[in-house]
């Protein structure tokens, strides 16, 4: 039985909350609590507003000042909010005294992300993997008081009453079914493996980038596939893997694979290493950024930090600007100024402008080209 640890976030009235450090603009922090609204409201939740303060460095109780703690909680109570959500990362302790002086429910952007995939996965791969980053998330956060399983009914109930016993039960219970989902994924991934064997020959292309930039439309673009695409972040979490062609008819295997954030909580990255296994596998990588985003800069460099974090050769990657047609100085716009420092292929996923370029281009760096008779 799957330990279920999700807090549902459908219609919670929700406050944003962030924090300037020194030497960080705070158009940044603004920039990435407009992202976590996207995301909070991707979850289900409703915005009502944001809290930003500005602090030498994190409280280590509270995150924000004790003050500013029991500021939000009084604002929060005039606007009806019952979820608040830090856009930074809070420890199991930051999070018990947040609830304890606002009495309102306490998350962090990595849960946020959590609940999301766990919203959206569906093949048994991708459940078993959010299930993984979801319980390697909660191990070093389970608190005396705040302790998930204790909230939850049947098996692990609160027979033995509250405290350190109860806490090292949670915490064994969790280290059981970690390693049981990590065996369940090894076998999944052995199968993927075999799965790849069976394609020797034939050139595989992954897709990559960061969320919503545009990976299942080029995907589907080229392979005719009918994938979800969608204008919402993570609408694909399961790598798509289908033949399509480039130059003429010869067989290529596309790979649509899951998007990257910024703080991406690194348990999903090692979770998801075997579905994004297939970029480490494939041999070249398109790498998809959205040029009309303001943020698109620090999107592409997320986007790299992840690829490197991984392991993938930046030698088989290939940046490719999308959403050209939103862009009035892109070569497909309406003036041209080229790329400017950052090199890459300007392409529109949606109106196909820059498309055969690409495949050209695709063709000959799989040295599909010079095999043509
Ligand atoms: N204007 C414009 N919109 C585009 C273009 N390419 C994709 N879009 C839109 O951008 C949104 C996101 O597209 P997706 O293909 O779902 O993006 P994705 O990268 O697969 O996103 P995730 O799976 O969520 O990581 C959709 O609304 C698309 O219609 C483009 O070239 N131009
Ligand atoms: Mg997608």
């Amino acid at each position: 039985m799957p330990i279920e640890t999700q807090q549902k976030q459908s219609g919670r009235r929700t406050l944003l909350v962030g924090v300037v450090l020194p030497g960080m603009p705070a158009h940044l922090v603004e920039d990435h609590l407009d992202e976590l609204a996207q995301l909070a409201e991707s979850a289900g939740a409703q915005v009502v507003g944001r809290v930003v303060q500005a602090r030498k460095s994190p409280d280590p109780s509270t995150f924000v000042g004790r003050g500013k703690a029991k500021e939000i909680g009084e604002e929060a109570r005039i606007l009806g909010v019952d979820l608040l959500v830090f856009d930074d990362d809070l420890s199991g302790g930051q999070v018990k005294s947040l609830e304890e002086q606002t009495g309102i429910l306490v998350m962090d952007r990595s849960g946020l992300i959590l609940d999301i995939f766990d919203q959206r996965a569906q093949s048994r791969e991708a459940r078993t993997q959010v299930e993984l980053a979801r319980l390697r998330y909660q191990l070093p956060r389970l608190t005396r008081r705040w302790s998930h399983l204790s909230r939850q009914a049947g098996g692990i109930g609160m027979r033995g009453g509250e405290g350190e016993k109860q806490l090292e039960q949670d915490r064994r219970v969790l280290r059981v079914r970690i390693r049981g989902l990590e065996k369940e994924l090894a076998k999944i991934e052995r199968t993927r493996r075999l799965h790849r064997k069976g394609r020797r020959g034939v050139p595989t292309v992954a897709l990559t980038g960061y969320t919503n930039a545009g990976k299942s439309t080029l995907f589907n673009r080229l392979t005719d596939a009918g994938v979800l695409a969608e204008d919402r972040v993570f609408a694909t979490l399961d790598a798509r893997l289908r033949r399509g062609s480039v130059n003429g008819n010869r067989a290529v295997v596309f790979a649509d694979t899951v998007g990257f954030i910024r703080k991406l909580p690194h348990h999903l990255v090692s979770s998801f290493r075997s579905t994004l296994g297939e970029l480490l596998e494939a041999d070249l990588v398109l790498h998809l950024v959205d040029r009309s985003h303001p943020q698109w800069r620090e999107q592409m460099d997320v986007a790299e930090e992840v690829m490197a974090e991984l392991g993938v050769d930046p030698a088989r990657v290939v940046t490719v600007f999308n959403k050209s047609d939103r862009v009035a100085s892109s070569p497909g716009g309406e003036g041209s100024e080229g790329a400017g420092d950052r090199q890459g292929r300007w392409i529109s996923a949606k109106t196909g402008f820059g498309l055969a370029a690409l495949q050209d281009d695709i063709a000959r760096r799989l040295g599909l080209s010079e095999a043509v008779e």
